[in-house]
This record gives C-alpha cells, structure tokens and sequence, in this order.
C-alpha cells in the first residue's frame, strides 16, 4: 500500500500546503525561519555539527529502544548505550557548553541547536535514567535554560510533552 507520507515516516511539517519531513530538516528550516541559527555561517555550522552528533546518539537509542527485535541484542546495546556512547556524548557537549559564556551552546543568542539538543536530554532523562545529567552541572543549566523559555515552558506544560508520553500514546507504557 502506498505511504500516506512523503517518506514512510513521521514528523511531516505543512506549510503554506506543502509537505516538509524529516526531523533535522523540518528543526533547520524553522531556525532559518525565525532566524535562529546563529550570527553568521560559522555559527550556523556549528549548530549543524551539534544536531547531527546528537542524532547519533539518538539514532542509537531509537534503534534499541524501537527497533531492536532480538532481546539479547536490545539489552546488549543498551547496556553499551548507559556504558560508553551516552557519557561519552554528554562529556563532550559539557565542556561544549562549558567553554560557551552564557545560557546556550553557539554564541550568545539562542539557536535552534539548543532546543533540539535540550530536547534530546529531556528524552535521555526522561527514557534512561532521570539521573543522567547527574555531574554534568553545564548541560544541567543549559537544559533547564532553554526549558525555562517562557513560550517553550508554556508550550511544555500545555502538552505534556515528553517520551513518557509517547510511550503512553503507543501502549507501551
Ligand atoms: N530520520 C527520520 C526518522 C523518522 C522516524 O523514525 N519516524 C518514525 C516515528 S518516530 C516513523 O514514522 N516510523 C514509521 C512507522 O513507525 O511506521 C527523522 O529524523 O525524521
């Protein structure tokens, strides 16, 4: 059967009656958009290279947590998951965020990196381990810098919004 959406997946983005998908893409138009990606071209790249390290922690975590069918395998890469590829990760954007004066990743303002990779903590708290930020005190700030946001806090409390939830939505809870 055909696929209702342009590639098989979600999120899909209207706008204006078009169809805009994958996640990165849809989070970089919107930072184009309302002109958050930094100051110049550098900035805008380095907000590029901090989504897509962090997409391949959250690649990894998608692909135990959903779509690992083999048990042994799931517990295995999970376990390598809390072990290596998550400190290794969280070390690297804390003292990322720790050479950055300020509230946020890329230069002074903020950019749409730092909702995407705040988000992404959220879920690692949220799915793994409400501790993982535990002795990593920037990216503690950082996150709750951005999750303080007035718009994104109400936009937060509104929704519900974590993978908890998600969960719940899939019956898997
Ligand atoms: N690379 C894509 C991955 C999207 C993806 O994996 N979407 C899942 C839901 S989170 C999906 O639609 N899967 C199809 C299905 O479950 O049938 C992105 O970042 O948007």
């Amino acid at each position: 059967m055909p696929s209702a959406t342009p590639w098989g997946q979600l999120p899909i983005l209207e706008v204006d009656g078009k169809q805009l998908t994958q996640s990165s893409s849809i989070s970089r138009f919107l930072g184009r958009t309302f002109n958050l990606c930094g100051e110049n071209a550098w900035e805008s790249a380095k907000c590029d290279e901090y989504v897509d390290a962090t997409n391949d922690l959250i690649n990894e975590w998608v692909g135990f947590r959903f779509n690992e069918t083999d048990e042994a395998r799931k517990a295995e890469r999970k376990a390598k998951f809390i072990a290596e590829l998550m400190p290794n990760c969280l070390q690297k954007l804390e003292s990322i965020k720790e050479k950055n004066d300020g509230d946020y990743l890329v230069g002074k303002k903020l950019t749409w990196a730092d909702i995407d990779v705040a988000d992404k903590l959220q879920t690692l708290e949220d799915d793994i381990n409400p501790t993982v930020l535990e002795g990593y005190p920037n990216l503690q700030k950082f996150k709750n810098a951005v999750f303080s946001l007035p718009r994104i806090a109400a936009y937060v409390e509104k929704s519900g919004y974590t993978y908890k939830g998600l969960d719940n939505c899939l019956g898997k809870a």
